[in-house]
């Protein structure tokens, strides 16, 4: 069955990031897809479209017909592709099995807005497959309020757009920077939405911080919304780090899961990774079915926020030995160690218990 990856998210949260990482990753690893343009806003395209909304709707004309805003001319132009579907069906007809789009970052488009709703219901009734990634920037969980509200986000994006959704933090590699040290909880406790009562006396303090002493009011709608978050069910987070190709394979595992797509067999690779038409890339390999794929949420922790520094050197030394052993360096590379590390919810001090 063809499948319709959707990735969603407010402005900025990295899905025309992902949509490029998905067609570098996914061509590397030797399974086709197409990728396509929904954003008549969207000027710097970094992938290769198949086809791009900009070719049926021009949002400054838009704008200036219509006496729209920016935002009002995204809009009206998702109405537009709405009512031209026959033109998108047909582009679509001339995809890969596996299609990615990536549509403009308008919050209105995933809450009330109703023509990508409409877009995906036609869609689907003509037999494609829908799997929507919901994307927040990870900078969310610095601050209890912004994560509060970011479930928040999730929960009503997934009674707007009904489909299996897989739900990623983003820019996992920049938490680090933007004060995810110092983060009161491990990162499962994050991306596992565990007991969020827990969060009640963080929220608390900040909303003392910035509403006074009549914040005082926001302890019984804390108490409500973490209950309906909780009573909804949210199964949990990814996290991407796009660049990295751990972090994408564990994603896409993710997004096959969501969709049903049994991987290799029906894509022409032979169970050693080994495309029909070619050389099996490592990443095929790594990707063929008997590779478990999944990175543990404590690994990613290790990784991007505990020992970042660490990592980006060990990293830096792979690429270092790589590029020597393309000839391009001559000194020796520095050994370099694979770590791990394991451990319960509570946030970890330090780095003592890594196995070197
Ligand atoms: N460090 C880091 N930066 C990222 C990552 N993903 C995206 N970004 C950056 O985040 C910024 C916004 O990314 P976009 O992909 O343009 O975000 P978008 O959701 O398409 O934004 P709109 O189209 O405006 O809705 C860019 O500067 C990206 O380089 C990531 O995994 N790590
Ligand atoms: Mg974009």
């Amino acid at each position: 069955m063809r499948t319709i990856v959707l990735p969603v998210g407010p402005p900025g949260a990295g899905k025309s990031t992902l949509v490029n990482g998905l067609q570098q990753f996914m061509t590397a690893i030797a399974r086709p897809c197409s990728v396509a343009n929904l954003d008549p806003a969207n000027e710097n395209i970094p992938y290769n479209a198949a086809f791009d909304v900009r070719e049926l709707v021009d949002v400054d004309e838009v704008m200036e017909r219509e006496a729209l805003g920016p935002n009002g001319g995204v809009l009206w132009a998702m109405e537009e592709l709405e009512a031209n579907l026959d033109w998108l069906e047909e582009k679509l007809q001339d995809c890969e099995e596996t299609i990615i789009l990536d549509p403009p970052g308008q919050p209105e488009l995933t809450i009330h807005h109703m023509a990508l709703p409409q877009i995906l219901q036609r869609l689907e009734k003509i037999g494609y497959r829908i799997v929507v990634i919901q994307l927040l920037d990870s900078v969310v969980l610095t601050r209890p309020s912004l994560y509060l509200s970011s479930l928040l986000i999730c929960v009503r994006g997934m009674l707007h757009l009904p489909y299996p959704i897989v739900n990623v933090f983003t820019k996992i590699d920049n938490l680090h920077a933007v004060g995810g040290a110092d983060l009161p909880f491990n990162l499962d406790f994050y991306t596992e939405v565990q007991d969020l009562n827990m969060l009640l006396p963080a929220l608390e303090a900040e909303q003392d911080t910035s509403a006074g002493p009549s914040s005082s009011k926001f302890h019984a709608l804390n108490e409500a919304l973490i209950s309906l978050v909780e009573d909804f069910g949210l199964i949990g987070f990814e996290t991407l780090a796009v660049e990295d190709r751990g972090s994408m394979a564990s994603l896409l595992r993710a997004i096959d899961r969501a969709s049903g797509y049994v991987f290799a067999g029906a894509r022409g690779v032979d169970e050693e990774g080994r495309t029909v038409d070619g050389e099996a890339s490592v990443w095929a390999q790594a990707m063929s079915e008997q590779w478990v794929g999944k990175m543990d949420v404590r690994d990613v922790q290790e990784r991007w926020i505990d020992r970042k520094d660490h990592y980006d050197e060990m990293e830096r030394k792979q690429w270092e030995d790589e590029a020597r052993q393309a000839g391009a360096l001559d000194a020796p590379p520095p050994a370099a160690t694979a770590v791990r590390r394991t451990g319960g919810n509570q946030k970890r001090a330090t780095t003592q218990d890594v196995d070197m």
